[in-house]
């Protein structure tokens, strides 16, 4: 096993891959831009490196900064975490001229898979269902036209370099056809320098569900289940998972999914964690839609069912080690849930609020877990993703799990940011949401026909809890209790009104 290991990331993702390594003693090595000299993960490593100011251009994406740092601090491996450099295959190759172990799967895995529709084709040849539609270019409009004929309206258009509806059109009808390709073809030479796009028939309503996969270097590859990932707001998850609802209505999938995901994994030479991401429609077929070659975001839901550390995981693998279990190995057990708590603000279209936290009460207590990358005093910088914790609940039941996730959201406390804690709160007491009858239409109806909270509203929300607290602080008695404590939560709380 590795003794020296570098995170090239930071917030949770940073905090949640220090806390495998010091379980597994290993010495862990950050790294910081300007803005993030008091961050977490600096504070809970045993070392870190400056690698340069605030703009992740300058600093996290820095691969040149980041293997000096790892050099400089005799690291073993580099732990990429999601986003940053995680899929990039370049900085891959580069850590192993280095010496350096890249924790994750192989740079022509990555490279394999980045190309959508090359992904696509692979997916195709082996047998697993794609989405009808081509990889061929679609750029010229009598090719596209003839292809949409054949497939049929709806139809999307994707960039090949794409991911995250990127560059993704929706076209109805023949007329409206060749204005999109424009349009998506210039959307995708800006975004990914890569203009290429092809065509697929549109799959209305879908579950955006993706299955979990891990290869060590023996050529043993199992798949971890599914999650489901319905809950987005433009291409961002904010809700996930374990097991998803519409798995658990037809048991069936999750096998038939689960052997999709690994035929692609095997024919890419797949090692390490990866995710297969699938699109599932009303009818209970299921499509490749891409690979994510990374650790995801959402990856403590499948940890707290299936009961295995996804980290040490892929430590061990990159470490050269075999799977320590068989796919027959695997079971899934009760319900995980996660909600993405982020820095913005649910009521200003989920604008991003950076600020200091000035206070922070964090939810705890049986089956709840919080991935947290903040604490009180620190300041939310503007620069990053604004995703301050992640809150995953675990229970034997998908209604318990929420409930419990209810009883963890109202434990929660924020003050000088805000937060989309609120919004979570009203989404758990959804009728909809409850019934786990969804799709990826859930999120945008729900937030269109949700009644915004007033301003007025949240005020009086907020006196009255104000009140209640200086009430039982007066009677030194009821839920707030500790003098010095109460009086900064009051005053912040106070300043918040004046806001
Ligand atoms: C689709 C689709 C419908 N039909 N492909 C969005 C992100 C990208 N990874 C793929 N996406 C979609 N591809 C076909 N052929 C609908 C989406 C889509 C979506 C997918 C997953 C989760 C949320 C979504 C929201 C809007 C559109």
């Amino acid at each position: 096993m590795f003794g020296r290991v570098l995170i090239a990331n930071r917030g949770e993702i940073a905090v949640r891959i220090i806390r495998a390594l010091r379980e597994l003693n290993i010495h862990s090595i950050a790294v910081f831009s300007d803005a993030d000299r008091a961050a977490l993960h600096v504070r809970m490593a045993d070392e870190a490196e400056h690698i340069g100011p605030a703009a992740s251009s300058e600093s996290y994406l820095r691969q040149d900064r980041i293997l000096e740092a790892a050099k400089k601090h005799r690291a073993d491996a580099i732990h990429p975490g999601d986003g940053f450099l995680s899929e990039n295959a370049e900085f891959a190759a580069a850590c192993a001229r280095e010496g350096i172990v890249f924790i994750g799967p192989n740079a022509e895995a990555i490279r394999r898979l980045g190309s959508k529709t090359a992904a696509r084709t692979l997916a195709k040849q082996v047998g697993a269902p794609v989405v009808p539609g081509s990889e061929e270019q679609a750029s010229d409009i009598g090719n596209a036209r003839a292809l949409a004929r054949k497939i049929g309206y709806p139809v999307l258009l994707k960039a090949a370099a794409g991911g995250g509806g990127k560059g993704m059109r929706q076209v109805n009808e023949e007329s409206e056809l060749e204005a999109a390709i424009r349009d998506a073809t210039s959307e995708a030479e800006h975004a990914f320098h890569n203009s290429e796009i092809y065509i697929e028939k549109f799959v209305e309503k879908p579950r955006h569900i993706e299955i979990q996969i891990a290869g060590d270097h023996y050529g043993n590859l199992v798949h971890l289940g599914e999650r489901e990932c319905s809950l987005q707001r433009r291409h961002q998850k904010i809700l996930e998972e374990c097991p998803s609802p519409w798995i658990a209505r037809h048991p069936e999938l999750r096998a038939a999914m689960g052997e999709a995901a690994l035929k692609i994994a095997r024919a890419a030479s797949y090692d390490n964690l990866g995710t297969v991401e699938f699109l599932a429609d009303d009818k209970g077929n299921f499509f490749f839609l891409e690979v994510n070659t990374r650790l995801q975001v959402e990856h403590p839901v499948t940890e707290l069912v299936t009961g295995y550390d996804l980290v040490h995981l892929q430590l061990r693998i990159a470490a050269g080690e075999a799977l320590p279990f068989r796919q027959q190995d695997i079971a899934w057990r009760g319900w995980a849930m996660e909600c993405r708590i982020g820095a913005e603000d649910p009521e200003a279209n989920f604008f991003p609020s950076p600020g200091t936290i000035t206070q922070l009460r964090e939810p705890s207590g049986p089956g709840v877990r919080l991935d947290s990358g903040v604490y009180p005093g620190w300041t939310v910088p503007l620069e990053y993703d604004p995703l301050l914790a992640k809150l995953v609940t675990w229970a034997p039941d998908r209604n318990a799990a929420i409930e419990r996730m209810a009883r963890a959201l109202a434990e929660y406390a924020v003050t000088g940011v805000r937060t989309s804690v609120p919004l979570f709160q009203e989404i758990m007491a959804d009728p909809e949401f409850r019934a786990g009858n969804f799709s990826t239409a859930f999120l945008p109806d729900f937030l269109a026909k949700r009644k915004p909270r007033s301003e007025p509203e949240a005020q009086l929300e907020l006196a009255v809890a104000l009140a209640a607290a200086a009430h039982a602080q007066h009677h030194k008695q009821g839920p707030i209790q500790t003098g010095a404590y109460d009086s900064r939560w009051l005053t912040e709380g106070r300043g918040q009104l004046l806001r």
